[in-house]
């Protein structure tokens, strides 16, 4: 299979498993993974000017301005230069794709439709590693040792955004804003879809088609991870 740059991006309500997901990925086929959620978290707390304003988004639950998280998102890209990437969570927004793609040509979308009940129930169960953007969930993958990385050993902590309240306002808002995304892509024909309440279900079919696209780091079937 050809190596040529590959640029994939993947979309789904908060706690669908875009985290866990890219996880797996780039495991697999070692992509360059860049969350929006991760890389705002680390400005607020490194970058006074930005991270102060987009701050007061992330603490509500709420959109961080396009012109924001577009500039930071772009900024980082270039920074990358030519190599493979997975984006998660961006772009959110029509605007936001929009200047995605008058700069880069997609070559997959993976679409992850989880039930909001699942959603609901699994964020209030999450814990994350701050620096890291590694994801745990109490019941799913539990750390090895209760409140700690497995990789550092540092502690984990639960985001204030994942509290009930702004878990349902994250939720509703979702629905108002991916249509329009959802749809453009799936017009381009690089959309696909993978629905069901189970991420342990859903990655070998999430496997098998970035298998048909890029080579992956090593040839096992894939597994069940923990
Ligand atoms: P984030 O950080 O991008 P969200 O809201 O998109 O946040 P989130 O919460 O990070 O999404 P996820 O990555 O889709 O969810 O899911 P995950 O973390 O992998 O899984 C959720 C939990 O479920 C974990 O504990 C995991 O272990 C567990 N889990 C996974 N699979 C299973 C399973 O099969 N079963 C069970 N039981 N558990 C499972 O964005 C945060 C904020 O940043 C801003 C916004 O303010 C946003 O609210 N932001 C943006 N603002 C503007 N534009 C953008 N593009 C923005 N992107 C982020
Ligand atoms: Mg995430």
């Amino acid at each position: 299979m050809a190596s040529k740059i590959f640029r994939a991006v993947i979309l789904g309500p908060p706690g669908s498993g875009k985290g866990t997901i890219s996880q797996r990925i780039v495991k697999s086929f070692g992509l360059k993974h860049l969350s929006t959620g991760d890389l705002l978290r680390s400005r607020v707390r490194s970058d006074p000017e930005i991270g102060l304003l987009a701050k007061q988004y992330l603490d509500r639950g709420y959109l961080v301005p396009d012109h924001v998280t577009t500039h930071l998102m772009l900024r980082e890209l270039k920074k990358m230069g030519e190599q493979s990437w997975l984006l998660d969570g961006f772009p959110r927004t029509l605007a936001q794709t929009e200047a995605l793609n008058s700069i880069y040509q997609l070559d997959l979308v993976i679409h992850l439709n989880i039930p909001f009940e699942t959603l609901k129930q699994r964020l209030s169960a999450r814990w994350v590693h701050p620096s890291s953007g590694r994801v745990y969930n109490m019941e799913f993958n539990p750390p090895h040792a209760h409140g700690i990385d497995d990789i550092t050993g540092e502690i984990l902590i639960q985001q204030d955004d994942d509290k009930p309240e702004m878990v349902a306002s994250r939720l509703r808002q979702y629905k108002d804003v991916a249509k329009p995304v959802i749809d453009l892509y799936k017009t381009k024909g690089i959309l696909h879809t993978f629905s069901g309440t189970e991420t342990d279900k859903i990655w070998p079919y999430v496997h098998a088609l970035m298998s048909g696209r890029i080579s992956p780091l090593n040839i096992e079937a894939p597994v069940r991870e923990s």
